[in-house]
């Protein structure tokens, strides 16, 4: 993960000897836990031998603070998307290469976080369309995904990928993609702290400060009934990635506490913790997986602010502003 997002995201060990996502959150001093979190993020502990992330906290050139998914190319990759522009509605097939820019050639040797080389997230512009996928690599660097997008537009597309080399850090790069057919972008979705997806009722909790971690809580409940069950999905109950509204800036965050580490129960709960790079508004993606299936809840978010009233619209002002 990028360095700049200051994403407070605990290492397991570190968030076990603290015992509580709480704890964690209270205690560690936010520089240390900034730099920490950024070293932590894009890989988990057990990815990756002490000694290696001692290398990398110690590397210099780190980047001066941007967001993720801003720039097709950062700190010596660049994000090569070879099909540029689906159909609307219909299957495609997304084709793109990280390309080692000093030498001109695909990478193809990538260290493996949350189980996977490398996750694309899709996001349409106006973020009212989402995908998470997990794109195949050919031996020649080539990596590939069925996609299919229901509306046409602008969107843009995320690689958050480690190169595995020395001193590497996690890097997110973004390229533009379009999808052609007849695009009506729509309004930001208005922020609601519950939302349904397929039966589900998820519930955010906390609020993201600019500058600051912040906790971010979401509950999952099915039927009016908190899940308690569910399930890993890639190593985590929960996956969580924002994007801000107006350049789709890429945050992904992981959760307080994981499968498995004796305090982290299986929700209805999912703890999060992170830093927005600004004020502004954010369009949550959660991933979790229940009953063997992945699904995904969103949220819009606005950080920095309180949430915008919900008021009457005043005169001479309709609620679609037509022009
Ligand atoms: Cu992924």
């Amino acid at each position: 993960m990028h360095t700049g997002l200051k994403i407070s995201a605990f290492a397991v060990g570190l968030a076990a000897t603290f015992g509580s996502a709480y704890a964690v959150g209270g205690t560690l001093d936010p520089a240390v836990a900034a730099k920490d979190a950024s070293q932590q993020d894009g890989h988990g502990a057990k990815d990756h031998p002490a000694a290696e992330k001692e290398a990398a906290e110690t590397s210099a050139g780190e980047s001066p603070g941007l967001p993720g998914g801003l720039q097709v190319s950062e700190g010596g990759y660049a994000l090569d998307l070879r099909t540029p522009r689906v159909e609307a509605g219909e299957p495609a097939e997304l084709r793109f290469a990280v390309v080692d820019e000093g030498t001109s050639r695909n990478v193809t040797a990538f260290r493996t976080d949350h189980g996977k080389e490398l996750h694309l997230i899709v996001a349409s512009s106006d973020l009212t369309t989402y995908r998470h996928l997990h794109p195949v690599r050919a031996a020649d660097g080539t990596w590939s995904t069925p996609v299919e997008l229901p509306e046409a537009g602008g969107y843009r597309v995320f690689a958050d990928f480690t190169p595995d080399v020395r001193n590497a850090e996690g890097l997110t790069l973004g390229a533009d993609l379009a999808v052609s057919g007849d695009a009506s972008p729509e309004p930001l979705p208005r922020e609601e702290r519950t939302v349904t997806v397929d039966g589900y009722e998820v519930t955010l909790d906390g609020a993201l400060r600019p500058g600051a971690g912040s906790e971010l809580e979401l509950e999952v409940e099915k039927d009016g009934r908190p899940v308690t069950d569910l399930q890993p999905y890639l190593g985590e109950y929960g996956h969580l990635v924002a994007l801000r509204a107006g350049d789709l800036a890429y945050l992904h965050v992981h959760p307080n506490g994981e499968p498995g580490d004796g305090r982290t129960k299986p929700g209805p709960e999912v703890s999060f913790t992170a830093t927005a790079p600004s004020k502004g508004a954010y369009r949550l993606f959660l991933d979790f997986r229940h009953e063997g299936k992945v699904r995904t809840a969103a949220f819009t978010v606005h950080a920095g602010e309180s949430a915008p009233q919900k008021s009457v619209p005043e005169e001479g002002e309709s609620a679609g502003h037509g022009h």
